[in-house]
């Protein structure tokens, strides 16, 4: 009696350790989707409005046009302008923000196709309607991202989708590659992005084949860095390392980030960076968890299918 009494209690200690964890895995998100299917109502009454907003606060920016309460809405604009309000947990529109990279609201903007690509700084009104000379280049479907800080809050980015009317070419993502042009500079990237994991990623900038030791502070760094995921365009905003003036961050050639992408796939870079008084913005294209196998010594195999070249689809040649 008592040892059934004993191993009972040491069975449900079991169940409940288990159950534990099994929460836990229903919050860690995306590399647990089987435990999410399984997972039944045992748990439904402790917190499941919890588990939704740490799910969201796992998510990469964004992805959600509402988030804790903060809600991104497009308003009418006249024509050459792009207009928008953030309203609040309370309904209103938002009047108070910090100041994140200089700026109090950083809209950018990217087709769906991933061209397109502006970074931009709109002016708020005293209404809560911030405005700026629309950067929707063109026919399509937009994702504007509004990335921001409330005061008193914590940062967000919200996306919301825009359509310009009008007949949209469609443009496939150019392949991956470790080298761009862009204004005569030429900028180069080592290193290569892996799911889950925070990797280092360096541009370096050089023009006329000379290394660029120049740049300008943009925005409090010499370079920033948004990574686009093909396919939702789940949005990060990479911070390089060091600061200008810290006395250690040169100014160029090179551009040093951390990055960390939440998944496999292909994502565009855009590395906006300032010289001769001018931003300028280099783009890439880079996959995530698909590298080659390094080549073999002997006689070269090929196990990587063919990209298919009508597609756009990115290869694997990735280096
Ligand atoms: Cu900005």
């Amino acid at each position: 009696m008592n040892t059934a009494t004993k191993l009972s209690g040491f069975a449900l200690g079991l169940v409940a350790v288990f159950g534990a964890a099994y929460g836990i895995g229903h919050v860690a998100g995306p590399d647990a989707p089987a435990a999410d299917t399984r997972h039944d109502d045992t748990d439904a009454g402790h917190g499941d409005q919890g588990h939704a907003g740490e799910a969201a606060a796992r998510l990469p920016g964004g992805l959600l046009v509402s988030e804790r309460g903060y809600t991104f809405q497009p308003t009418a604009a006249p024509e050459g302008q792009f207009a928008f309000r953030i309203t609040g947990p309370d309904g209103r529109p938002v009047t108070r923000y910090d100041v994140a990279h200089d700026k109090r609201m950083h809209l950018i903007v990217a087709r769906r196709d991933l061209s397109g690509f502006r970074h931009v700084h709109p002016e708020l009104a005293d209404d809560g309607t911030w405005r700026v000379a629309s950067p929707l280049a063109g026919p399509g479907v937009w994702r504007a991202f509004a990335d921001f800080t409330p005061t008193g809050g914590e940062p967000l980015t919200l996306g919301v989708d825009v359509t310009v009317p009008g007949t949209l070419a469609a443009r496939p993502l150019p392949p991956p590659a470790t080298s761009t042009t862009v204004d005569g500079y030429t900028v180069t990237l080592t290193g290569a992005p892996e799911p889950g994991r925070t990797s280092r990623l360096t541009l370096s900038v050089s023009r006329d084949g000379r290394p660029v030791t120049d740049l300008q502070p943009y925005l409090g760094a010499y370079g920033h860095l948004v990574a686009l995921r093909q396919g939702d365009l789940a949005y990060l905003h990479v911070h390089p390392e060091g600061t200008p003036g810290d006395g250690r961050t040169p100014a160029g050639p090179a551009i040093t980030f951390a990055a960390e992408v939440p998944s496999v796939g292909a994502y565009r870079l855009y590395l906006d960076f300032r010289h001769g008084d001018a931003v300028h913005t280099a783009e890439f294209t880079v996959v995530a968890g698909d590298q080659a196998p390094p080549a073999p010594t002997g006689p070269a195999t090929t196990t990587a299918p063919t990209p298919d070249a009508g597609h756009g689809t990115p290869g694997h040649g990735h280096s």
